[in-house]
């Protein structure tokens, strides 16, 4: 007999076990990993794990939940940054895993759409529109793992949104299961379509507050001829701003990722993956990662790359650069951006700042903010990298060799103030791809105006009255 860890009757959790074709995990063992996230920052328990096999499934399962006044904890790959999957503490929830949701419903080349079920890695939504002829751009580093579904929940961003957008931006179509356990079907492969307020853009981004995304239409581009990646040197965040403006100037909407680490991200990755060499020589304080794709040919994507880099050298941006040569030089390149999250975690305790802020507004973000938290706390360390063309940076604070624990930990309330007022004096953001989630529910009071947290309010009232659908998470 399933024995439930809260005051819902074993009954009632055993009709609910019979009511869908998928699986009900209640041994801890079986759990145990949907219970605490990637960083593992955040542990929880849940009365139950329900994998369901379909959309039915999944609406058979909200409306037991309705029934029964079980809060719904939606959950993808658990790849999320900020808490949003993970239970709470009490044992009430029950934990909704899509990853069983795993079909590729539609390839339409022509309309250049694809249509896939939530829990279809971001990794196998790429390889199924290169199967067809296509690109699917959304690219970050945990597409192996995350899942579609929890991409378009916390509105992902990654390494192309400079391009191509985020995942908002990539999404015409949403199926939804709704917190009265209906189905919304919105698949809709359209361009253009104005019935009435944009529904699919409410539940973008609403990281599992407002229903469950079941599957999704998405937009497919074409591939592109060639890829041109480069690292390179720059002396300072505003050098690479300069060359951003070169890049953008020489490459226009070739220009496809433009990423900034500071030293210490080369410095970790290099001795925590010491298969990941330094790519170049020259000490520097900033490396730039950055890459075109061309719509020509090999040729002249390489002509007009080598021409920035001559052109970039010339006027001094750039002090050192490497140029892929192959297919494998270029994957080290994106194998050491990509290892830059665990490496982190490799060097202790961090307390992790995703913001944005004007593009023109970062390298005066940078120098000061840097200035101020170092005053504040000496000896920490700055893990500063991210989507530098899009504005977006991971301003992380990570503790001082040996200084990990309660009493570094106890500083974040400091770092988020000094960081979050920069962000605020720039008019920027506190949570520009990650999400809020549990790590800044709080915070959003403070951020956002009167009216927007109002608005918010009535919007998860319509949509989910009795406050079943992550209750606890984003909202303050
Ligand atoms: P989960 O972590 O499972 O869930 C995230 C949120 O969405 C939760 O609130 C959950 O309740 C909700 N949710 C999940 N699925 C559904 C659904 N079907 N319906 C309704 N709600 C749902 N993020 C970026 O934006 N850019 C990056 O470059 C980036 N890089 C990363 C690199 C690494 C190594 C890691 C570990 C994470 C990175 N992330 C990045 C963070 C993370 O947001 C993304 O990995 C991804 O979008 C989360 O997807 P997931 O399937 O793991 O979602
Ligand atoms: C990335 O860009 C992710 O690599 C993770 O968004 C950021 O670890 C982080 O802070
Ligand atoms: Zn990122």
């Amino acid at each position: 007999m399933i024995q439930p860890a809260s005051a819902v009757p074993s009954a009632a959790l055993e009709s609910l076990a019979a009511s869908f074709s998928g699986r009900l995990l209640t041994a801890p063992a079986d759990t145990a990993p949907f219970l605490t996230d990637w960083i593992k920052r955040w542990s929880g328990c849940a009365l139950a794990v329900a994998q369901p096999d379909t959309t039915e499934d999944v609406a058979a399962i909200v409306r037991w939940c309705a029934a029964n006044r079980v809060p719904i904890v939606p959950q993808g790959g658990n790849t999320g940054m900020v808490g949003g999957g993970i239970p709470g503490e009490d044992g009430r929830s029950l934990v909704l895993s899509t990853q069983r949701l795993r079909r590729v419903r539609a390839v339409d080349p022509l309309n250049n759409t694809l249509t896939v079920e939530a829990g279809v890695t971001l990794l196998e939504v790429q390889q199924a529109a290169r199967e067809a002829g296509r690109l699917f751009p959304l690219s970050l580093g945990a597409e192996g793992t995350c899942n579609i579904g929890g991409n378009l929940s916390t509105n992902a961003g990654g390494v192309q949104v400079l391009r191509y957008g985020n995942a908002r931006e990539l999404c015409l179509g949403l199926e939804v299961v709704t917190a009265d356990g209906q189905v919304w079907n919105g698949l809709r492969g359209l361009r253009k379509d104005n019935t009435g307020y944009d529904l699919r853009d409410l539940f973008i981004g609403a990281e599992g507050t407002l229903g469950i995304i079941t599957a999704a239409t998405l937009k497919m581009y074409p591939q592109p001829a060639a890829r041109m990646t480069a690292i390179a040197t720059v002396d300072s965040p505003h050098a690479a701003l300069r060359l951003l403006e070169l890049a953008q100037q020489r490459l226009s909407s070739s220009l496809t990722a433009f990423e900034l680490m500071n030293d210490f991200c080369i410095e970790s990755v290099a001795r925590h993956f010491p298969a990941s060499r330094r790519p170049l020589a020259t000490p520097s304080p900033w490396h730039v990662l950055l890459e075109s794709s061309d719509p020509i040919s090999e040729e002249h994507a390489r002509d007009s790359f080598d021409r920035l880099m001559e052109e970039a050298m010339e006027k001094e941006l750039i002090s050192d650069a490497a140029v892929a040569t192959s297919l494998a030089q270029s994957e080290a390149f994106w194998t050491i951006r990509h290892h830059l999250a665990e490496a982190q975690g490799r060097e202790g305790d961090s307390i992790k700042h995703d913001v944005s802020v004007p593009i023109s507004a970062i390298g005066d973000f940078v120098v000061q903010t840097n200035a101020a938290l170092e005053h504040a706390s000496p000896g920490i360390r700055m893990v500063v990298f991210g989507h530098l063309g899009d504005g977006n940076l991971h301003y992380n604070v990570t503790a001082p060799v040996g200084g990990s624990g309660p009493a570094f930990r106890a500083q974040q309330g400091l770092f988020n103030d000094i960081v979050y007022e920069a962000v605020t004096r720039a008019n920027g953001s506190i949570s520009a791809e990650h999400g809020i989630g549990q790590l800044k529910r709080d915070k959003l009071s403070r951020y956002k105006s009167e009216v927007e947290l109002k608005l918010m309010a009535r919007l998860k009232a319509a949509f989910d009255p009795d406050n079943l659908m992550n209750p606890g998470r984003l909202l303050p």
